[in-house]
């Protein structure tokens, strides 16, 4: 018998605007209007301010730890501009962008970082997630909350966000497996920024790409431009589209580039040489687009200065409210999780206590045992 071809594919890729200004008349025209995309490019900016402000608060000993956003604001911006307002937006932790297009306050993600939980209680009315750090975990809610909308026979759609280095992870083949499998209508969005903390992207996907991964599981893929908001767009809406009208997922690679530190807690040039962050630098994903807005004679040096008077007013409201808010309760952290807390958390809420220090919250009346045995040791 002769050797055929079991399977054969190609994948897409997307970029309409680059970092040298071209720009794809044929695939960009009237794809974001013009006041949109001045909306759009004072998102970013905003964003971008707020991250400095948030190192800056960091670095004074006023927050606990802050991953900047600098440099993959298209990508969580592009989807939730794309998105309903009633889609999931299930996030990690550089998505700040895409949250305050949804609406969600300045100052939950400043909270959140501050460590309070009430940060972390995302208004209901946001259809956003709780920012995940453990990563991965966020694939498997995205599919769960998009899986129940479909049972419920509802046309909401759940779009969630991982790195790169998420995709090994165990979380990310079930969520993908699936989601593929039963048809649920879910956008997986891999921000590919080449790095996860010190490890180089090949050393965490031999292929030759990561849209590939969702081959693997039936999905159709692309690739995208993730520093050019307008092709993250144009992937967004042909993923919404099958979503919506097929139930089925797509996997969308978001090639990106995260031009700060991990986090604050990283030392990137520690491990990244700067001749590739300057190569990455020039390719901004926020530049680009004022290039392009002023070309079209929508923005100019006057604009600029407005919009950076406006920004630095709104975050500084927004830091002052984070900062004055009246001190936490020991017990908000169980209380945004669950809309019925489980009787085992509302014990250790109740008493303070739990069983991963070692502690058995039932036997708390019991302390007879525990003082013998402490008078002994002395
Ligand atoms: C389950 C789990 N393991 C390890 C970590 C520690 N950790 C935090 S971020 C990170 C790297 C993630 O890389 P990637 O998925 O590419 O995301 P990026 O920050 O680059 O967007 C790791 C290992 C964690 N938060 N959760
Ligand atoms: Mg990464």
């Amino acid at each position: 018998m002769p050797i055929t071809t079991a399977f054969k594919t190609e994948i897409p890729r997307i970029s309409i605007l680059d970092e040298h200004g071209n720009f794809d008349e044929k695939l960009g025209k009237g794809l974001i209007p013009d006041a949109d995309l001045i909306k759009l490019y004072e998102a970013m900016f905003t964003c971008r301010r707020l991250d400095d402000v948030a190192f800056r608060l960091q670095r004074s000993g006023r927050m606990g730890t802050y991953p900047q956003n600098m440099g993959q604001e298209a990508t969580s911006l592009g989807a939730a501009y794309a998105l309903d307002k009633k889609d999931w937006l299930v996030t990690c932790y550089r998505e700040n962008c895409g949250l305050f297009w949804r609406g969600v306050p300045m100052e939950a993600i400043l909270l959140h970082w501050m460590g309070d939980e009430r940060g972390n209680a995302m208004p209901r009315e946001h259809y956003a997630t709780p920012i995940a750090v453990p990563i991965g975990t966020q694939m498997l809610h995205a599919t769960g909350l998009a899986w129940a909308a479909k049972y419920r026979g509802e046309k909401q759609i759940a779009c969630t966000f991982f790195g790169d280095g998420a995709t090994s992870e165990g979380d990310f083949h079930e969520a993908a497996n699936f989601a593929a499998n039963l048809d649920i209508p879910v956008v997986f969005v891999c921000q590919n920024n080449f790095w996860a903390i010190s490890v180089p992207g090949r050393i965490q996907c031999s292929a030759p790409t990561v849209a590939q991964r969702g081959i693997a599981y039936g999905m159709p893929c692309m690739q995208v431009d993730g520093n050019d908001i307008f092709a993250t767009v144009y992937a967004m809406r042909e993923a919404i589209e099958r979503a919506r009208t097929e139930g089925k997922p797509t996997f969308i690679e978001m090639v990106t580039y995260r031009l700060a530190d991990h986090t604050t807690a990283d030392d990137a040039s520690r491990y990244r040489d700067k001749a590739e962050v300057d190569m990455w630098r020039a390719r901004d994903p926020m530049i680009r687009v004022r290039k392009h807005m002023e070309k079209l004679k929508l923005w100019d040096d006057k604009k600029e200065a407005a919009l950076l008077e406006r920004a630095e007013k709104l975050i500084g409201e927004a830091v002052a409210r984070a900062e004055n808010i009246a001190a936490p309760h020991s017990a908000d952290f169980f209380n945004s999780m669950y809309l019925e807390l489980p009787p085992d958390l509302a014990l250790q809420r109740d008493t303070m206590q739990t069983h991963s220090l070692g502690q058995d919250p039932s036997q708390l009346a019991n302390t007879d045992h525990l003082n013998r045995v402490t008078e002994q040791a002395h």
